[in-house]
């Protein structure tokens, strides 16, 4: 670990309290007590399952003590607070964070020494909540912590799934999904608040009568009510004293027993509609485009914001401040579409159950929310159909259409003979059976719309968004993502942490810009030694972990080429496939050819329904198989699949990259964040101009970059002159090789038929157009070659990477949401 602030040294000496003391003494103790009063084991007995959680609560013990220190100075305070709406969180293993931000790794590896145990054994034992898919998830995440290390005022609301995204098994190649039972050993966590809890009505029908001022009201005469409890976990600062919150959802019956039900006799039944109510926070939807249509994801939706919302309203009423500041209290960030929901339900809160006029409370409303955008993908764009949403929430609809009446009148008067125009805008998409567009109503009931990456926002406001670009261009801003550096290099990557430390000082974990004090060093050959040493220890390390996993030999001295991440067409796995197979052509035809050794790892899941992303699974590991085998390769290339990417596995495997894929189609990548990762890790990057790609470029400096094909603009000029990839493929005789090897059977045992869909699908449409970037990308991957034959300037390359990463910090993207979007301070916790 760098050196930081560790306890044995600070704290003064004495006796010190077994909940709160941080030297290695009364960690220990305190260990062991929790071994015993919680676990009810002593050492000699305890399973690796009673030293996790013993050693959790320790540290939990003292998280909650900052984290009571903070709640106590936000209420004497009463800062503007940040709550982050997020259908996904993907935070990875708290202990070492835990461990981290509290500035006792050593202390506690120390502790555990004493006692005969290893501190990396126990922290390898935890079971991550898998509550997200993938980037949007995992940047929620990101954000909590940077939130809390900047000591913004924040909550994260989300849902407390119990079945989290599946875990992945690879079996014959194929992938199967088994469920992610995260939740099985306990969670030490999270707190239950059983005293936080919210009643969240759904279906029936609504009346509208005058009260006895003459005023309309709405009831709502619901079908079916179910309760939400707040379950809360701590986000501790890095370095700092604050300690956030992070409350999800999850949901109950309102009632243990549907008396009614039960009167009659059927105790049974009653027990059954409980279950019912408990399905809504059951499992996480996998897929990450959105499942429209479905039910059960917008009751989750509706949920979980619904009791957010309630919260935020409660808390709100212990300022005594007039309902109709609001916004003055809460800032409220949408993550995509999902919490989206929000805009119609808090103006239904106001209003129909506080009293406010529609004006005031729309005014509110308005000034709490903005949305941020993940995706262009049409498919993701998330709408509602109408029979649907108005079934499970029939005030919400009339509340959306309320908001649709007046901004469409608003535009009538804007555009006076432009009724395509006023369609386009429209909330309500038209198109039978009519669909709710849950991108225009965050659009309309918040303050500010953000793209994730230069090139995505404008893209947004030029297409997509295009439209409210028009009339709104003010609102529409740019957050280009960052990634903790704490989890990302810290904990991931000790090594080189240590080194940067040495050579920097460690001011850079809290302020990631001095990192570019590291370009003085780049071409010094002792610290080049020293780097490519770090960089070794994390290859073995991974080496050695697919080894024991998988019995997967293979050579860490070999150029460690990755790509990790979801499984889609769009970011073209596929296409490094097309690479691979034409390095195993090269060395079948020409087996002395004096190349580079290249390790190729995929990782990634496929969304379960999605067969083609499933197929190109299943052909990474078929290539695989025969690759590895082959003795003509002699090991200058080896394919390996790194089963159930998670957190967990990331960390391991960023730190190992050499080469980092980022390979999309120009355009289709909103940012990407692994991209920032590989590269902080000291990974060059082979990549499109694509999402965060082109301002990595930019920073790193396009000598350190290895950029192809083609971008944006000519991306979409491609397809609408009439793209045939056929013709890419008769021409190229590297490429019809490759692509004849995989359609004619060769990785599928003979069975020409296997992977006809995707060779089909390439020679026909190509719609991601890999065909039409694979001839610069081959090119490409030979200049990395050239490259990695020449260690001093490939180190050089890695050392400027991470010199000037400091900016894909998410503390400066969240300073930037603090200052443009949620206009929030810091509120100092003191120690
Ligand atoms: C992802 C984007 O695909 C990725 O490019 C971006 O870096 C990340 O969000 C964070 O902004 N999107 C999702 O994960 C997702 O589920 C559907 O999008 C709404």
């Amino acid at each position: 670990m760098p050196a930081r602030k560790q306890s044995s040294g600070t704290v003064p000496p004495g006796p010190e309290h077994t909940r709160t003391g941080l030297s290695a003494e009364t960690l220990r103790q305190a260990f062991l007590d929790n071994l015993f009063y919680i676990q009810g084991r002593f050492p000699e007995i305890a399973t690796d399952d009673d030293r996790y959680q013993a050693l959790s609560y320790t540290v939990r013990d003292r998280l909650l003590h900052r984290w009571v220190r903070t709640i106590q100075a936000y209420k004497e305070r009463d800062p503007r607070t940040v709550c982050y709406l997020s259908a996904e969180y993907l935070p990875g293993p708290h202990l070492a964070n835990n461990l981290l931000s509290l500035g006792i790794v050593d202390a506690t590896r120390e502790a555990l020494r004493g006692l005969g145990l290893d501190l990396d054994a126990i922290l390898d034992h935890e079971e991550e909540p898998g509550l997200g898919n993938g980037g949007l998830g995992r940047l929620a995440a990101c954000f909590m912590d940077s939130l809390a290390t900047l000591e913004i005022p924040a909550i994260g609301y989300g849902i407390r799934y119990e079945y989290g995204i599946f875990d992945q098994k690879i079996q014959d190649g194929w992938q199967v999904e088994t469920s992610d039972t995260w939740l099985h050993y306990g969670n030490p966590w999270e707190v239950r608040r059983p005293g936080i809890c919210y009643d969240v009505r759904i279906g029936g029908r609504t009346e509208h009568v005058t009260d006895e001022h003459g005023r309309l009201r709405v009831h709502w005469r619901h079908a079916d009510l179910f309760r939400g409890v707040a379950y809360d976990t701590p986000v501790a600062g890095y370095g700092v004293e604050t300690v956030n919150l992070l409350r999800l959802w999850r949901a109950e019956a309102a009632e243990d027993f549907d008396f009614t039900v039960f009167n009659q006799g059927d105790y049974v039944g009653a027990v059954m509609r409980k279950v019912r109510s408990e399905t809504i926070s059951k499992v996480l939807y996998p897929n990450d485009e959105a499942d429209s249509g479905k039910r059960l994801r917008l009751l989750q939706q509706y949920f979980f914001v619904s009791c957010s919302l309630q919260d935020m309203l409660r808390i709100f009423a212990t300022t005594g401040r007039p309902l109709a500041e609001f916004h003055a209290k809460f800032a409220a960030q949408l993550n995509d579409t999902h919490p989206t929901i929000a805009v119609a339900e808090l103006m239904r809160l106001l209003v129909d159950e506080h009293g406010l006029d529609w004006d005031e409370a729309w005014q509110a409303t308005r000034h709490t929310f903005a949305y941020t955008n993940h995706t262009l993908l049409p498919e993701a764009l998330e709408k509602w159909p109408l029979p649907l949403f108005a079934d499970v929430l029939p005030r919400h609809l009339e509340i959306v259409y309320e908001i649709n009446r007046r901004f469409l009148d608003d535009m009538r008067l804007r555009y006076p003979d432009d009724p395509a125009r006023i369609a386009r805008l429209s909330i309500i998409d038209e198109t039978p059976p009519k669909y709710v567009r849950m991108a225009h109503l965050a659009s309309v009931g918040g303050h500010a719309i953000n793209g994730v990456a230069a090139l995505h926002t404008r893209l947004l406001g030029t297409t997509v968004l295009k439209d409210f670009h028009d009339i709104w261009p003010d609102k529409f801003q740019n957050k280009t993502n960052g990634v903790t550096p704490r989890r990302f290099l810290m904990l991931a990557n000790p090594g080189l942490a240590d080194l940067l430390t040495e050579a920097l000082g460690d001011g850079w974990t809290r302020d990631l810009e001095r990192l570019r004090g590291l370009e003085g060093l780049a071409d010094d050959p002792a610290f080049q030694d020293r780097w490519r040493q770090a960089k070794l220890i994390r290859k073995a390390a991974l080496a050695e972990r697919l080894r024991a996993g998988q019995g997967n030999a293979i050579d860490p001295a070999s150029l460690f080429d990755i790509q990790a991440k979801r499984i889609h067409e769009y970011k073209r796995q596929h296409l490094n496939l097309l690479h691979v197979v034409t390095l195993y052509n090269r060395l079948k035809h020409a087996p002395d050819a004096d190349v580079p050794a290249r390790t190729v790892l995929f990782g990634g899941k496929a969304a379960p329904g999605y067969a083609m992303a499933k197929l190109i699974i299943k052909l990474i590991n078929a290539v695989a198989e025969v690759v590895n085998r082959d003795p003509d390769m002699r090991d200058r290339l080896k394919v390996v699949f790194v089963p159930d990417y998670n957190v967990k596995v990331a960390q391991s495997v960023y730190p190992a990259a050499d080469l980092s894929e980022q390979i999309s189609t120009a355009g289709m990548e909103a940012s990407g964040t692994g991209n920032m990762k590989f590269s902080l890790n000291g990974a060059l990057t082979i990549g499109t101009l694509d999402g965060a790609n082109v301002e990595i470029r930019e920073a790193v400096g396009p000598d350190n970059f290895f950029l192809f094909g083609l971008d944006a603009d000519e991306a979409v000029r491609t397809r609408a002159a009439g793209y045939r990839p056929y013709a890419l493929y008769e021409r190229d005789p590297e490429l019809r090789a490759a692509v004849d090897l995989i359609a004619g059977g060769h990785f599928a045992h003979g069975d020409a038929g296997l992977f006809r869909p995707l060779v089909d699908h390439l020679l026909g449409r190509d719609d991601y157009l890999l065909l039409a970037d694979y001839r610069a990308y081959v090119d490409c991957q030979d200049r990395v070659a050239d490259a990695w034959r020449d260690p001093a300037r490939w180190t050089r390359m890695a050392i400027l990477n991470v010199a000037r990463m400091g900016r894909f910090s998410s503390d400066r993207a969240i300073a930037e949401y603090c200052r443009d979007i949620w206009n929030v301070a810091p509120a100092r916790v003191d120690g």
